[in-house]
Order: structure tokens, then sequence, then C-alpha cells
């Protein structure tokens, strides 16, 4: 059990000058924006109200125990002082390094430490972009090209793992199949994925790296869907508030907490993880509506936190409607819809020592034992609305 397999719920921070369009992070080639359209953004980011302490706090409060921040994203703008480009947060108006102060205040909160970093660039005269870009449609790619990004990317990836500390996660973003349809490039060979991993693991000996580099790494990122089951690999599916990964001002079609709490469960008794997404504004403040969902999503946590952290799949059956996750003798067993007059848990018979609720400890009587499993009765009033869960403690083998 590693901490990632412990800690189970971490958040996703992007933010960057999308985040002043507050439209969507792909805002610059969704809309065709040449760099000039798309200056004005980098000559207003001025993040007054940014407090990484206050994100490390809500995070905190929500039952999050890992932070990734985007250090860079497709856009190519660099939230840290790179000596590789002027692109960077230091030659805005607000001038001051924004990695470092996130790393320290993750730490001051006894929370893990992680860099999301683009592989695609588009800012970078050296990337050879999608022939959606405006300012690149026609121009072919010349061949030196790649290698000289390539020879960018290695050299940002080790200024971040070099100059913050021990850096416990690195989310790369994304890659693509062998051949690239939007240049004809190679993918990871483009990348230098095999050199780069391994400047990461000799740079970074126990950090986690995901599977985006196109080659295998140490998870793989279901994004924005729940697998159906079990995966052979450690997982993390990433999924966002609103269906918008940058800040995006109108809209207001928030997941609600329970939705999110059932992912979260859903994930655990799959043996992943969730790495739910926040998109702060343009003064650096994670927007109100985002913050209440984390907050309802905290007060559950702060309840049930046992039956998520630590665990994973059960080797017993969940009944229709229901996960369970497990960690040793403690069975939990998560009801994703109640009342129900009786739950009948298979193969469970003269196992279950006691059943109570997890949120206030009531006891939940066994009422029969057919043969080859135990019932119990969950008729119940007044209980909280959303994901109720037993804690059974179960006989060993
Ligand atoms: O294109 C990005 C997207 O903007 C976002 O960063 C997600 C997060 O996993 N990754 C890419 C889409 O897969």
């Amino acid at each position: 059990m590693t901490w990632f397999t412990n800690d189970r719920f971490g958040m996703f921070v992007h933010w960057g000058l999308y985040s002043l369009a507050a439209r969507h992070e792909w805002v610059k080639t969704r809309e065709r924006m040449t760099d000039e359209e798309y200056r004005p953004y980098f000559d207003h980011f001025d993040p007054d109200r940014y407090d990484p302490a206050a994100w490390a706090r809500t995070a905190k409060a929500a039952g999050m125990r890992y932070v990734v921040l985007t250090t860079k994203h497709h856009d190519g703008f660099c939230l840290w002082d790179s000596d590789l480009t002027d692109y960077k947060v230091t030659n805005t108006p607000y001038g001051r390094d924004l990695v470092e102060p996130f790393v320290e205040a993750c730490r001051a909160e006894g929370l893990k430490v992680g860099f999301y970093h683009s592989l695609i660039d588009w800012h970078h005269p050296a990337f050879p972009v999608d022939g959606t870009h405006p300012q690149r449609d026609s121009q072919p790619v010349p061949a030196g090209d790649i290698a000289r990004y390539r020879r960018y990317l290695h050299g940002q990836v080790r200024e971040l793992l070099t100059r913050y500390g021990t850096i416990d996660y690195l989310f790369f973003d994304f890659s693509y199949s062998t051949r690239t349809e939007w240049w004809g490039g190679k993918g990871p060979e483009d990348w230098g994925s095999k050199e780069l991993l391994a400047t990461v693991r000799e740079l970074q000996p126990d950090i986690l790296v995901n599977d985006r580099l196109g080659i295998p790494g140490d998870f793989v990122t279901p994004e924005q869907y729940q697998p159906s089951g079990p995966l052979a690999e450690l997982w993390e599916a990433c999924q966002t508030l609103n269906g918008s990964w940058g800040y995006d001002r109108d809209n207001l079609d928030y997941k609600s907490a329970d939705l999110l709490i059932r992912m979260l469960v859903d994930g655990v008794s799959k043996g992943g993880n969730l790495l739910l997404n926040v998109g702060p504004n343009g003064r650096g403040q994670i927007d109100p509506h985002a913050a209440a969902v984390l907050a309802e999503i905290g007060s559950w946590m702060d309840l049930h936190e046992r039956a998520i952290r630590g665990c994973g799949p059960s080797e017993f059956t969940a009944p229709s409607d229901c996960r369970l996750t497990q960690n040793g003798d403690r069975l939990y067993l998560h009801l994703f819809s109640w009342p129900l007059r009786h739950v009948h848990l298979p193969g469970l018979a003269g196992k279950v020592r006691y059943a109570q609720l997890l949120n206030d400890a009531s006891e939940i009587r066994q009422v029969t034992t057919d043969p080859g499993q135990t019932a119990h009765n969950t008729r119940m009033g007044g209980q909280p609305s959303g994901t109720l869960t037993l804690q059974l403690p179960v006989r060993p083998p």
C-alpha cells in the first residue's frame, strides 16, 4: 500500500492564462486564436487573490490528500520562473513564481505534491501544432523542430524536479497513439519518453508518474469516466466538476456532491483513485460553486473516510446498487439507493460479526440468515441523504 492507494482522493488544479478567458482551457485552439489574440491574457495575468494555503485547506477539508497543479498547459504558459522561456508568470504583471508557494502550502497541510505538465505546447516556435492552429495551418513541420522542442521539454521537466524539493506525483499530458494524427509525429519517440522517464526517476526516485508519455508509467488515467471493473494496473480517474478543466464562468452545471461521492466510492471499490478538478479564476480563487461542492464532499468524508482511506476492492459480491470497499477485516457496504427493507450479502453467512451505520455508529440488526447469506434490516428514518455506509467487521477466513 503506497500513499497513492491509501489516500485515494486528490485535487486537480487547472490554472493559467485560459482562466482569464473563463471559457475553457482549450480556448486558444477552439477559437483559433493567434498568439497576438491570446496575448491580452498574458498582459493582464495578475492573480492578486492567489492563496495556495487556502487551496490546500480546501483540498484537505474535502478529504483530498494530494494536489496536482498545472505547471504548463497546452498553451505553453509556465507558472514558474523557467530559464528556458520568456513565456512565464514572472514576465506577467504578477511577476512572481507560483509553483514554490503552491508546493510549500501543500506540504504545510501534510498533502502530497503533484505536478501536471503538458507535452503539447501551442506557443513554442519549435512545436509542430495541429492543423487547426491558425498560425501554422499550412506551414510544413521542419524536421529538426521536434528535436529542439524535445530538448526544451526535457529541460523544463528537469527544472521542475530540481527546484522544489520532493515532488510526489507527475501527470504528463497527453500523448497520442504511435502515429500522431496532428502532424504525423511518433508520440513517445517525439517526446523522448524513455529518456525523459529515466531522468524523472533519477531526479525523483519515489515519484509516481502517469501513463501519458505513451509508455507504461506507474498508474493509468481514465479520464471523465469510471472503469466498469477493477483494472490490472494502479489507476486514477480524473474528473471535472462541471465539464471544464479550466475556469468556465458561465457554466454552472456542477455535478452534485452525492454523485461525486459515489464516483469516489465506486472507484475505490474497483481499486482506483479519484482526482477531482478545480479551475481557479483569474484572481487565483476557487469559485464559490466549486468550493460548496467540495465542502459537502468533505462533510461526508469526515464521517466516512475510513471506508475510503486504505481501502480497496472486496472479495465479496456487492448487492445491486451497492458497492463494497474493504480494508483487512473491515468491510464497508455503501448503499447507493435506500431505504431497502433488507440488503442481502451473499457469501457472508456467519461471517459478519456486527453491523452498524458508519455515520452515527447505530446498529443495523441482522434479521435472518438465509443459507449462504446474511440480511440486514436497513429500514431507517432520519438518515443523511446520499450514500449510506455500513461498517461490517467480518470474521477472518
Ligand atoms: O487536453 C487536456 C485537457 O485540457 C485536460 O488537461 C485533461 C486533463 O486530464 N487532459 C487533456 C485531455 O485528455
